[in-house]
């Protein structure tokens, strides 16, 4: 079993999106492991996404992450990471496959309503950076 971290990004949770992005979620057969809702701080944006630290959008997308709350969630079942991923599509809603979460719900490169781990080792970073072992489900 593999786990990965999931955000509803803000412009989803503020379109009342949370309910359809689990039920694909739980569709696809992954696992809730851990779920929460926070609104982040500018600090925990920062950090969360220090890997974009130099990129020009970083502002930006630490501006849009704060604006609302967020719904976080560790999921389970094999090969999650690139399930999660695949259940996503691609960062930009324009470009991601027809029925994927990005492609149906996201609204720009930037607002693009859900994030995913990409590999084990950010995997393992991002759930320890919102979750504690005692937080997930096996
Ligand atoms: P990912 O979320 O598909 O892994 P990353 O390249 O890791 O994509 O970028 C992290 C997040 O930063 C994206 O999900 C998106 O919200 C934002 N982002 C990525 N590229 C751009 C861009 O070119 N302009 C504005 N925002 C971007
Ligand atoms: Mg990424």
């Amino acid at each position: 079993m593999e786990r990965t971290l999931a955000i509803i990004k803000p412009d989803a949770v503020e379109r009342n999106l949370v309910g359809e992005i689990i039920k694909r979620i739980e569709a696809a057969g992954l696992r809730l492991c851990a779920l929460r809702i926070k609104h982040l701080t500018r600090r925990e944006a920062e950090r969360f996404y220090e890997v974009h630290q130099e990129r020009p959008f970083f502002k930006s997308l630490c501006d849009y992450m704060t604006s609302g709350p967020i719904v976080i969630a560790v999921l389970g079942g094999d090969n999650a990471i690139k399930r999660w991923r695949e259940l996503m599509g691609a960062t930009d809603p324009a470009k991601a496959a027809p029925g994927t979460i990005r492609n149906d719900f996201g609204l720009d490169v930037e607002k693009n309503a859900s994030h995913g781990s990409d590999a084990p080792e950010t995997a393992a970073r991002e759930v320890a950076f919102f979750f504690s072992a005692v937080d997930l489900v096996d």
